[in-house]
């Protein structure tokens, strides 16, 4: 059986996990926390981050890399576009989503979730501040120039969905939500994918997981 490594609240973890529901994948999930020095989690994962994944011989690391090889191993239940000008567009989508997007989001889960929750120290006001303000507005622009008012961005949900809303339900952790008056369609399409059937049942596992 395939075996995923990884904390549930990342987002490169949760998108990871909702690709194997969308293709009905069964696997085991191994919790593996980053920093903290865990040696399985060093062995299956060389950068010590999550996720990592095992299927029979096969030891990969990288969300982008393990969505890629199970569309290509299990392509029966498709979660990228076939189209090849879509497919490239919902790997740039992948991309903002998994870097400039998941900084953000990872900052105010870091600044105002880990630091009082776990690390209990003061929220970084400023840096919040200036995430919520300064940052994200250009990012949150764009995205809304190139999602859909309706259903998501190729169709069926695919991973370029799950890579834009992803970071937001971290950020939501922080309390923070995308201003459906500024960006509606942006923040029409994150609580499209945090509704649909393969997503909801993660979202309700890591509620349970934080206590909420
Ligand atoms: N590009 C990687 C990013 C993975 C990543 O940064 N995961 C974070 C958790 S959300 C992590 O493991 N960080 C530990 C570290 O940076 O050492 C992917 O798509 O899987």
């Amino acid at each position: 059986m395939i075996k995923l490594y990884g904390a549930n609240a990342s987002p490169f973890v949760r998108k990871t996990m909702a690709v194997l529901a969308i293709k009905q994948l069964p696997y085991e999930h191994i919790p593996s926390m980053p920093f903290s020095g865990d040696e399985e989690l060093a062995r299956v994962s060389p950068l010590q981050k999550v996720p990592a994944l095992i299927d029979g011989d096969l030891n990969i690391a990288d969300s982008k890399v393990i969505c890629r090889y199970l569309e290509d191993a299990y392509p029966e239940i498709p979660v990228y576009p076939t189209d090849p000008k879509q497919r490239a567009r919902a790997d740039w989508f992948e991309e903002y989503g998994g870097t400039v997007l998941a900084e953000s989001a990872a900052g105010l889960f870091f600044h105002r979730f880990m630091r009082p929750r776990v690390m209990k120290q003061p929220v970084d006001e400023e840096t919040v501040d200036k995430i919520i303000h300064e940052k994200l507005p250009p990012m949150l622009d764009y995205l809304e120039g190139q999602v859909p008012a309706e259903g998501f961005l190729f169709g069926d949900l695919t991973v370029a969905d799950l890579a834009l809303a992803s970071p937001f339900v971290n950020a939501g952790y922080a309390q923070y939500t995308i201003d459906a008056a500024k960006w509606p369609k942006l923040s029409g399409l994150v609580e499209r994918v945090k509704a649909h059937g393969a997503v909801a049942p993660l979202l309700e596992a890591e509620a349970a997981a934080f206590g909420g």
